[in-house]
């Protein structure tokens, strides 16, 4: 069987050790979100956290994330240094007995919503990436000087209408809803974004490939040597945004990438959810055909709309076939000796949950729902087969 696993945030998190034994996941997810992006984890730190998490009886089995620092995806700065650090986190992991690392190669924002409480017809609450939305932030308060080429005659009407209909505070929301990080970490300012942009602008796609393979190819001797497994989260959402390359948003990029250092711990997080926004990707298509480089596993739904818009759909409902979802990924954890971790990845705000502060997507019983349903899907196949 696959291993159930769960995203915990650490001591902040309003979800807590002993609600997770509840539902019923027996692996963590979770990082020193602590520590600034680049630094090294020391063994003390990780040997720390993992201790409480056995404590409550269950144990840590992937580290989502051990962040890329900017001067490495854009190979400048302290770029050396920085790869020397994560060279030792890697080691500490190792020695700590954690050997399963996701990270992601996104220029300066990690994953981008436009609306964190988008209601859907049951009344619960759901995360929405609004196309329009993100025009208007990016004609009309980024003002990106090259946005107006970029977007049709349509959308920037629409933006233009959007932003004019929108008050103060619904701009403020949606510039901190695109510029928030992860709970726990730092936000990007509006400033660091447009310097980031211009950044990017002279790497582009084929620069920042250049990058991830450097990147990759200064960490795989010590992966090698202890084990570990690193797992890239595809791009959330995997479309160019905001004039940012975008290099792992498709089936055409991870086996570009899996080619590109080909070596076993080079291997691939398979978010359905990131993946799954894009029209050009088929899920059970890609599993298939990377699927031996999958060591760690997102679940999540999405239902997609023409423009690239798209909102969290519920876990069996949406756009990604999830039963042909499972019934891979049943049929890869059979070849393999080691149990495969997933986590049910987001879930909606709903019942009690309503009424209390969450951290986006990470409510507990919107994912309850989620890994209830996805464990029992996981059964009736492998009972059946
Ligand atoms: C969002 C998450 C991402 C993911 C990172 C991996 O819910 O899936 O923030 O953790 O992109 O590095």
């Amino acid at each position: 069987m696959l291993l159930q696993t769960w995203r915990w945030y650490g001591p902040e998190d309003t979800v807590s050790l002993q609600d997770i034994k509840q539902v019923g996941a027996k692996g963590i997810v979770t990082a020193l979100h602590q520590i600034p992006h680049g630094e090294v984890w020391t063994v003390e730190e990780i040997q720390g956290r993992k201790d409480q998490i056995e404590s409550a009886g269950l144990k840590w089995d992937v580290v989502e994330s051990v962040n890329v620092h900017e001067d490495i995806k854009t190979r400048s700065g302290h770029y050396k240094n920085y790869l020397e650090k994560y060279n030792r986190t890697l080691r500490n992991l190792a020695a700590c007995g954690i050997h399963t690392v996701c990270y992601n190669f996104m220029p300066v924002l990690d994953w981008t919503r436009t609306q964190l409480d988008y209601q859907v017809e049951d009344g619960s609450k759901a995360l929405r990436f609004d196309w329009t939305d993100l025009a208007a932030f990016d004609l009309f308060i980024l003002k990106r000087k090259e946005a107006a080429q970029e977007y049709n005659e349509e959308t920037k009407q629409k933006a233009n209408n959007r932003f004019l209909s929108m008050n103060e505070g619904q701009k403020d929301v949606l510039t901190e809803n695109i510029l928030m990080g992860v709970p726990g970490e730092k936000s990007v300012t509006l400033d660091d974004l447009s310097k980031s942009i211009e950044t990017y602008k002279h790497i582009g796609r084929e620069g920042l490939r250049e990058n991830i393979l450097y990147f990759l190819e200064s960490i795989m001797d010590t992966c090698e040597e202890n084990n570990i497994r690193m797992t890239i989260h595809p791009d959330d959402p995997p479309i160019p945004i905001l004039g940012l390359p975008r290099i792992v948003s498709s089936l055409e990029d991870l086996t570009y990438l899996m080619k590109g250092v080909d070596k076993k711990p080079n291997g691939i997080c398979y978010c359905t959810g990131s993946l799954g926004a894009g029209k050009q990707n088929d899920l059970v298509e890609i599993l298939k055909a990377v699927g031996e480089r999958v060591y760690f596993v997102h679940l999540r739904n999405v239902t997609k709309e023409p423009d690239n818009s798209f909102y969290e759909a519920n876990h069996l409902e949406g756009d990604v076939d999830m039963y042909g979802v499972m019934k891979e990924l049943v049929h890869i954890q059979q070849k393999r000796k080691e149990p495969i971790p997933f986590r049910p990845d987001h879930g909606h705000q709903m019942l009690d949950d309503l009424n209390k502060k969450t951290n986006p997507g990470y409510s507990a019983i919107g994912r309850l729902r989620g890994l209830a349903e996805l464990r029992g899907l996981e059964l009736g196949i492998t009972k059946g087969t």
